[in-house]
């Protein structure tokens, strides 16, 4: 068995309240960071755990908190980036639903090592029965003294406000969801600035994922150290992965990051492998926006070493023959998927959820969908190939924020991977409208 750092209570009956969470040692790091540690203590553990962003970028959360700005008498936030819209993703949901309390435990020690004494839950508006349940923790901790003024006699003034989005999934980017807490449209700003010097309402403001804020509890308990010996390499510590698709148990499961990506597909701990014995075809590791790979490229890396399941190890080969850890959302597609409709529902994604400022990403997400929409209902040309290949090419790197390049990686992979693919339904279109119920589109 793993190690669980994060979801080894979640099955506690009555977990989800204070009470129960309190009972199996709840709040402690917050006692034990408020009372012996000071603010650059608590930064200091979080940068010795190694600890790095789990919401798809992997960014060192240690270092990114070391980067807040301090300019005097001006407050600092802390948000928390709930905003989990990422196709495939749904472990932050999972973590919230289920143990909310640890999420304001890690958020209330966060916060006090970052001096922000309002601090924001963005979370997407779908998930309005977590939000009723963060509102309910909220107020339990708060009766109980852990929220409001001079917790613990420390000092430290905290309060913790859930903020709804309205469903867009750009608001998952970091400024955008700044700028939709601010009470604007959803628009990705330019960065530089980061949000660390200037933020919400101008202000120094760090943006971290659920998980990585709930992992600032067990880093606290027992101490940055001892958590940076879990796993290997630079992917420290314990990941929550959400695995759908093609696989006998669908599910968020926490793996301590020394397991290989074969191990977490067959073995029964996990996945469960794959349903009527069928064939692994390929797999997205990291959420929508990760390139996916073949089963080949997914169980070794292209030097032939076993792919495990560690950010180094997904990115092994860079995105010629490798992909990233991403948000965790694990895809796996069985011998029987297409890829070419798969990626067809993905660009269809991304068009929607441009926020419509940069002309690569707003024109060629649509452009890409109506393309791929042509091939796989049998109307595609094989020029149609290489023009879809020309336009990802030219929305990567060249847009605001990483949406336009999340919309380009699926493409890109799918094409250098499973080009003859595309090719069959080029050369098939009378199968293709036979695979589409005769649907010359839908
Ligand atoms: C101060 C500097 N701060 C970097 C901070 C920056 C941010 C973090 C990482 O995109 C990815 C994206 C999606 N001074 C700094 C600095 N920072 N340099 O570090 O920044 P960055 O730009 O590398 O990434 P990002 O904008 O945070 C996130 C990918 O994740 N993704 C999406 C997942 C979606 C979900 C979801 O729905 N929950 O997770 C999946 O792979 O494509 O590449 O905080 O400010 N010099
Ligand atoms: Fe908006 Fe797309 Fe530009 Fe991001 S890349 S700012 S989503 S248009």
């Amino acid at each position: 068995m793993g190690r669980k750092l994060l979801l080894e209570k979640a099955h506690v009956e009555g977990i989800r309240y204070y009470d129960t969470y309190r009972r199996e040692g709840g709040y402690a790091s917050v006692e034990k960071a408020l009372k012996n540690l000071s603010p650059e203590q608590v930064v200091e553990e979080v940068k010795k755990s190694g600890l790095r962003g789990r919401g798809g970028a992997g960014f060192p959360t240690g270092m990114k908190w070391s980067f807040i700005a301090k300019p005097e008498g001006v407050p600092r936030h802390l948000v928390c980036n709930a905003d989990e819209s990422e196709p495939g993703t749904f472990k932050d949901r999972y973590l919230m639903e289920f143990l909310p309390h640890l999420l304001i435990e890690g958020l209330i020690v966060s916060s006090y090592a970052l001096g922000s004494n309002a601090t924001y839950i963005y979370i997407r508006g779908e998930y309005a029965w977590v939000a009723d349940i963060l509102d309910q923790a909220i107020v339990e901790a708060k009766n109980n003294g852990w929220l409001g003024k001079n917790i613990l006699g420390s000092g430290f003034d905290c309060d913790i406000y859930v903020h709804r989005g309205a469903g867009a999934y750009i608001c998952g980017e970091e400024t955008a969801l700044i700028e939709s807490l601010e009470g604007k449209r959803g628009n990705p700003r330019i960065k530089p600035p980061f949000p660390a010097v200037k933020g919400a309402w101008d202000r120094p403001t760090v943006v971290n994922n659920v998980e990585s804020l709930a992992a600032v509890v067990p880093i606290i308990n027992m101490g940055g150290e001892e958590y940076a010996k879990i796993g290997v390499g630079k992917s420290t510590g314990t990941k929550l992965i959400s695995a759908c698709g093609n696989i006998n148990k669908p599910g968020v499961y926490e793996i301590d990051m020394t397991i290989s990506v074969e191990e977490f597909i067959y073995s029964d701990e996990y996945c469960g492998g794959i349903p009527k014995g069928k064939r692994l075809k390929a797999c997205i590791p990291g959420g929508s926006s990760v390139p996916i790979l073949p089963a080949n490229l997914l169980l070794k890396t292209a030097k032939g070493e076993t792919r495990m399941m560690t950010y180094e190890s997904l990115g092994d080969g860079g995105f010629a023959t490798g992909s990233m850890m991403g948000s965790g959302g694990f895809i796996v597609l069985d011998e029987d998927q297409c890829v070419v409709r798969h990626t067809m529902t993905l660009a269809r994604f991304y068009q929607h959820e441009s926020c419509g400022q940069c002309s690569p990403c707003r024109e060629g997400t649509g452009w890409m969908h109506r393309i791929l929409k042509n091939i796989e209902y049998g109307k595609g040309q094989k020029s149609d190939i290489d023009l879809l290949w020309d336009i990802q090419r030219r929305i990567e790197g060249n847009t605001i924020c990483p949406l336009g390049d999340a919309a380009a990686w699926p493409v890109a992979a799918a094409i250098r991977h499973f080009r003859d693919e595309f090719e069959w339904h080029v050369n098939n279109p009378d199968e293709c409208l036979k695979r589409n119920y005769g649907l010359a589109h839908y």
